[in-house]
């Protein structure tokens, strides 16, 4: 068995979540937060069979799109005052960002 961490835009979860429980997923969706904008995103814990993984990442690809966003940033110390300028920055996000790792163990107890 296999464990995939999707990591994808909110705009894509709710779509992502009903592709993949139509073809019978289990899903569980964390609400997250990336790093580099400090935006939310949802993180998606995928457990399927070996044989399901390629299908599942399929289902991940097409439902994912990728955007461009636009973050403020701190830049670097601006002169000897060492006043940060907020500053705009434009980076495309997405489709997913895909981990996939193996499981040990799988138990409902
Ligand atoms: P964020 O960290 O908020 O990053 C959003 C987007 O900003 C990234 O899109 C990338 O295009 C850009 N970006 C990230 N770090 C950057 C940097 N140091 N300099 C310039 N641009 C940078 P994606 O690559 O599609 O990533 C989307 C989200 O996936 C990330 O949100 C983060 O939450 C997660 N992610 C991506 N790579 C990861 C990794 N190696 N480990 C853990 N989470 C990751």
């Amino acid at each position: 068995m296999k464990l995939i961490i999707a990591i994808v835009q909110d705009e894509d979860a709710q779509r992502l979540t009903s592709t993949l429980m139509n073809d019978g997923y289990s899903v569980t969706k964390l609400a997250t937060t990336g790093g580099f904008l400090r935006a939310g995103n949802t993180t998606f814990l995928i457990g399927v069979d070996e044989d399901r993984l390629e299908h599942a990442i399929e289902l991940i690809e097409k439902a994912c799109k990728s955007r461009k966003q636009v973050a403020t940033s701190p830049s670097p110390v601006a002169g000897a005052a060492g006043v940060y300028v907020p500053y705009p920055v434009e980076v495309t996000v997405g489709g997913a960002t895909i981990f996939v790792v193996d499981v040990e163990q799988f138990r409902k107890v």
